[in-house]
């Protein structure tokens, strides 16, 4: 009789634990987790709960310095058996990415192939890379996402490069435009410069083309001609969302053609490229044909760009442009 009550008490506790569990578990799955279809958790074998990323103008200043702390930890932390900083291993694999093909098909005529960069691959390649860092950041910081910067936000320059953020324009370099003006840039000062940790692996940050370092600093030429415009308008933007052939779209909005509503291409450097230049500073040279581009800061060395902690606000925001586009239309 003992023993059958104290089964009967097991039994209830069960029960009581049970449905507590349940409970919990309801209260938990209010939000309907399986509208965000892609983030089926494999190892928990549920929805799980979706990152959010931010507009870079809706971060509040604790969110700001949480998400450079955690960079910052990722370039400090090196992994035993590597000779390279989490945040350079990163770095690394944009580089690997865009010489992979030429390596892999052993070209030796000095040809370059991009992987990464000016094919059908730039987008779901960037997705997944910029994923993996975020996931990097939230080993550090569990609470971090990636912030996004909406190019056509005019808000949003002054908001990024700022010294409580990501740092300001370069300093100590003036170039003489003639009939434009003086305008400056050169190292980076304050958090992200060398004398508070940001010193880039030297051997990395390489111009591929001419094989030469481009050194261990931060560098920017904020705004010097030709790419003075900012916001990129809207319409420029809108014009590649609605194209509905991949083919077209990924160049579009990668920046490599511009298509107007009659449907015309024209070549030049636009939205994505147009933003690595507006940071990095790009000079034309209009002696030679075709005309020579040569970038002067790390925005514009698209290899090691990843350098620039701008770069991933950058490429969220173009993943987040591929999202929209890719939820618009069935055949997309
Ligand atoms: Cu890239």
């Amino acid at each position: 009789m003992k023993s059958l009550l104290k089964s009967v008490k097991i039994l209830i506790y069960s029960l009581l634990l049970v449905s507590a569990c349940a409970i919990a578990v309801f209260a938990h799955d209010r939000i309907d987790y399986k509208q965000y279809k892609y983030n089926w958790d494999h190892n928990v074998g549920q929805y799980a709960r979706p990152d959010v990323r931010k507009n870079v103008t809706d971060l509040t200043s604790a969110e700001k310095t949480a998400f450079v702390k955690a960079i910052k930890t990722l370039k400090t932390v090196i992994p035993a058996g590597s000779k390279l900083s989490i945040y350079d291993q990163f770095v690394a694999i944009h580089i690997g990415a865009t010489r992979l093909i030429h390596n892999h098909k052993g070209h030796s005529n000095g040809s370059v192939q991009e992987l990464a960069h000016e094919n059908a691959a730039f987008f779901p390649w960037h997705r997944e890379y910029i994923r993996r860092f975020e996931q990097a950041l939230q080993a550090v910081d569990p609470n971090v996402t990636l912030p996004y910067w909406d190019w056509t936000d005019a808000k949003a320059l002054d908001v990024i490069f700022n010294d409580d953020f990501l740092g300001s324009n370069g300093q100590g370099v003036t170039i003489k435009i003639p009939n434009q003006g003086n305008f400056t840039g050169g190292i980076v000062p304050g958090a992200f410069s060398a004398a508070y940790g940001w010193v880039m692996n030297p051997a990395l940050n390489i111009d591929l083309d001419t094989n030469t370092s481009l050194g261990t600093s931060l560098v920017r030429f904020l705004k010097l001609p030709p790419a003075t415009d900012y916001p990129v308008p809207k319409k420029d933007v809108e014009r590649a969302l609605a194209l509905n052939d991949y083919s077209l779209f990924r160049p579009a909005l990668e920046g490599f053609i511009s298509v107007d509503e009659q449907g015309k291409v024209t070549p030049g450097g636009f939205v994505h490229n147009y933003i690595h230049g507006l940071v990095g500073g790009v000079q034309i040279d209009a002696s030679t044909r075709p005309v020579k581009f040569k970038g002067l800061g790390t925005m514009s060395n698209i290899p090691s760009s990843p350098y620039d902690p701008v770069f991933w606000l950058h490429h969220a925001n173009a993943d987040r442009l591929w999202a929209e586009w890719q939820e618009n239309g069935p055949s997309r």
